[in-house]
């Protein structure tokens, strides 16, 4: 029997999920579907042929939904979150699980008043075959001790809405969670340094960005965050072992030779760059849910990767080094 799946938030990557869920996953179906723009969302409804409902959490508590997609507006997370663990139904969040670590806190208590896991956070490079790729060379010990990770984030161009606290808290979130989890450590150290503002940030943006982390055993970590370079959609990532180094390479590339010139493809977006990531990543989640557990990214990691975004953006108004304390997690989410 095909999961009944409910999706709050009809955007960009809500429509994506309702795609993949339909046409190329297995085990699920899309049954309702919610979003403040009511006639795209009546439409999409009719397109994949999902009911429409006005109020989300009328979608919640739908007998048509047995587990809920939250892909809407970032500031209404958490409210959706909660509505679902109210509801005793599953809910995979998109990140970041809410707008401020306190807000996720409330979900964390809220899960485990409920004594069940029900939450996913949609941090996709987790699934990404590359990442899982260097998260096993670590393990393994191929490179020795991990000392220094590089990396890069680039979109082409920012949402209009797009804000310099955004940066950190809805892009470099992604690396703040990823390298929580290839290295197995929590952060203890936060900086920012704003170098020169490109002409092409719109209003107050300031971009591009560094963070700049430390982990706990002293691995320090570069994150050049840059959301309007104007050239296409690009992310990196070296880790520096005692020795030897591991470099994520581009899925699906190949290289090109004409006259006289070698090219490569430059992906548009991070929805073509994660396709994979995002497929491996919910078709894991209705297998989970189907068999009552959930394994992936939890509130807790949403609340690490929301703590650890809250300090580095501390850290960039103030213009300081900002010292992230050692977190509790409550044994519920090591059980
Ligand atoms: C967007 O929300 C994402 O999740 C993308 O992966 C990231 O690259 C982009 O900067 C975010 O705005």
């Amino acid at each position: 029997m095909d999961l009944k799946v409910g999706v709050i938030g009809n955007g960009f990557i809500g429509r994506e999920h309702i795609k993949r869920i339909n046409n190329k996953l297995s085990g699920a179906r899309v049954t309702a579907v919610n979003d403040i723009n009511v006639e795209a969302s009546k439409k999409i409804a009719e397109k994949f042929g999902a009911d429409f409902y006005h109020s989300a959490v009328d979608l919640i508590q739908s007998d048509e939904v047995e587990a809920v997609i939250v892909a809407s507006w970032d500031p209404t997370h958490a409210e959706f979150v909660l509505e679902s663990i109210k509801a005793g139904k599953y809910v995979f969040c998109e990140k970041p699980l809410a707008a401020s670590a306190a807000e996720t806190l409330e979900i964390i208590d809220a899960e485990i008043e409920s004594g069940k896991k029900l939450v996913q956070v949609g941090f996709m490079r987790r699934y990404d075959p590359g990442y899982r790729e260097i998260k096993n060379e670590i393990e393994n010990k191929e490179i020795g001790s991990p000392l220094i990770i590089h990396s890069i984030h680039r979109n082409r161009v920012p949402e209009p809405q797009f804000t310099t606290e955004m940066s950190i808290k809805n892009s470099v979130i992604h690396e703040i969670d990823l390298y929580r989890w290839l290295l197995g450590e929590d952060y203890k150290l936060a900086q920012v340094i704003i170098p020169k503002t490109s002409k092409h940030a719109a209003g107050k943006l300031l971009d591009p960005q560094i963070v700049l982390l430390e982990t706990e055993s002293g691995i320090r970590i570069d994150i050049e965050s840059f959301v309007s370079c104007q050239y296409g959609y690009d992310v990196r990532c070296e880790v520096v072992g005692e020795e030897g180094t591991v470099t994520l390479a581009d899925p699906r590339q190949t290289i090109k030779r004409k006259s006289g010139q070698k090219s490569q493809h430059i992906f548009p977006d991070w929805s073509d760059r994660f396709t994979e990531a995002y497929d491996i990543e919910l078709q894991e989640w209705i297998n989970d849910v189907k068999n009552g557990e959930m394994n992936g990214p939890s509130s807790w990691d949403g609340y690490m990767a929301s703590y650890t975004a809250d300090l580095c953006s501390q850290a960039r108004i103030n213009n300081k080094i900002v010292e992230i304390s050692a977190q509790k997690c409550p044994d519920f989410y090591t059980e």
